[in-house]
């Protein structure tokens, strides 16, 4: 038998009420051991007012309201008990430590939505779904969050499962009865496997780009040293976060901080002044500069307007190979850039501002924005985690293998790579076997109490 488990489901601090909860086959006889009354009795979907109290002193400790879900029908599946208190900073925590005292245990991360798991009420779609809502920072979020939480994601896999399954029918059915059934149409197996990969394919590219409204987009700002890189990153993050001098070379390490544009979260870095050097510290800065300017979604490529253009600009310009806007600062110093000669200067946007008086800085903005929705124009809401891109990916992977290999080996071994695609799209949703250390990877991710 599993143990019965508990914790506080709210978070820590004042509030209007505190919510714990404990789900396992022995929550009635637990929570039952601490209430004042042993009258009440748990009805299903029910609530009753109650007082907590203390077995060991026979104190009443706390007023509560007592839910009870009857397994199957609950969150988790098993009994669950919810009981709300005053929410206050120490008495959740004394009921706690009642509920732990009279034979539950305290949960772990995730392990309330674990349990749900196990028991079948829900698959790993929808856990990473749960995660992706309680973590959300924007609405956009919570309507991707919510989009697969509803099953869009899992019906449109269920189609590719469905085929799948039909395939490794056909195909072992001949494996083991060859002699007793019509041979194998092989032209139909590439039709559909075709089919499959093509639409593996197309939600591989949807859900990646839709991926962006979650892991967010990386911009970084580049430019010469001394042309207001840190200053502008002060503006757009909105603090002093990074150090500004007249000194150039004055940032050596990579500072980064999030924000969101239109609900899409932005990381945005600050990166040393690109120049060749031969001082260790800022050489080291230089480089990392150049790696995470490689990562970028986009960069803000800054130019300074108060002189000329210099080589350094020109070189710096010509080398990058990123999709950039044109950002021309200190324009309180007068306009005397022209940035006509850089190569291809029309095909960015550029905005003209000025790091200290704050001009042009909200233009800026605005077409950040229009930026950031080039990288995503979600036509969908559905998005793919990471862990489920990687499994789609594998599992396409087996199809190609099964496709290209079709009419040179034998059927066995095409069969085995339908079956191990089978099994990918399987671990997507978290049927079968699923080892431990997968499972406690994604809940761990989950806080105590969920
Ligand atoms: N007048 C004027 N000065 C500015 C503007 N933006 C930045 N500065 C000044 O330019 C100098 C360099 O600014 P930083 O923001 O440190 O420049 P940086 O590009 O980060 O420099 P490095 O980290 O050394 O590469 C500082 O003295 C800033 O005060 C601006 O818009 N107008
Ligand atoms: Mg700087």
């Amino acid at each position: 038998m599993k143990d019965t488990i508990c914790a506080i489901s709210t978070p820590p601090g004042i509030g209007g009420i505190a919510v714990l909860r404990v789900s396992g086959q022995e929550a009635k006889a637990i929570v039952s051991r601490i209430l004042k009354s042993h009258k009440k009795t748990f009805e299903h979907g029910k609530f009753f007012h109650t007082y907590i109290r203390d077995p060991g002193t026979d104190e009443v400790v706390e007023e509560a309201i007592i839910s009870y879900f009857q397994s199957p029908n609950s969150f988790t599946g098993e009994d669950v008990i919810e009981i709300s208190v005053h929410g206050g900073l120490y008495s959740p925590q004394v009921v706690l430590d009642l509920l732990i005292k009279n034979g539950a245990r305290l949960a772990e991360p995730g392990e309330f939505t674990k349990r749900a798991f196990l028991n079948g009420k829900m698959d790993l779609l929808q856990v990473q779904a749960l995660l992706d809502l309680i973590k959300a920072h924007s609405e956009l979020q919570i309507k991707f969050a919510i989009s697969k939480l509803r099953g869009d994601l899992s019906k449109k896999l269920s189609q590719a499962r469905d085929l799948l399954f039909e395939l490794i029918k056909e195909t072992e059915a001949r494996v083991e009865f060859e002699e007793d059934i019509p041979p194998i149409e092989l032209p139909e197996i590439e039709r559909a496997l075709k089919e499959i990969i093509s639409n593996l394919d197309k939600l591989l590219e949807e859900g990646e780009r839709n991926a962006l409204v979650f892991e967010g987009v990386q911009v970084v700002i580049a430019g010469k040293p001394n042309v207001g890189k840190s200053s502008l990153f002060n503006q757009l993050v909105r603090m002093e976060r990074a150090i500004v001098t007249p000194v150039p070379g004055t940032t050596r390490d990579l500072i980064h901080e999030e924000f969101f544009l239109d609900g899409i979260p932005v990381r945005l870095y600050d990166t040393a002044g690109l120049r060749k050097v031969s001082e260790p510290v800022e050489s080291i800065g230089v480089r990392k500069a150049e790696e995470i300017i490689n990562n970028a979604h986009f960069v803000l490529f800054l130019i300074d307007s108060s002189s000329p253009l210099t080589d350094e600009d020109i070189t710096l310009w010509k080398n990058l190979k990123k999709d950039r806007i044109t950002v021309i600062n200190k324009i309180d110093l007068g306009e005397k850039v022209n940035i006509d000669t850089l190569e291809n200067s029309d095909k960015y946007p550029t905005v003209k501002v000025s790091c200290l008086t704050g001009q042009g800085i909200h233009s800026l903005e605005e077409t950040m924005k229009e930026y950031v929705k080039k990288y995503l124009v979600p036509a969908s809401e559905i998005s793919l985690s990471k862990r489920e891109r990687h499994l789609l990916r594998a599992m396409k992977n087996e199809l190609s293998e099964a496709l290209e290999n079709l009419n040179t080996v034998p059927l066995d071994i095409i069969s085995f790579y339908l079956q191990n695609a089978f099994n990918y799209i399987n671990e997507i949703y978290g049927w079968g076997d699923m080892p431990d250390r997968v499972l406690n990877s994604i809940f761990n991710e989950f806080c105590v109490g969920k």
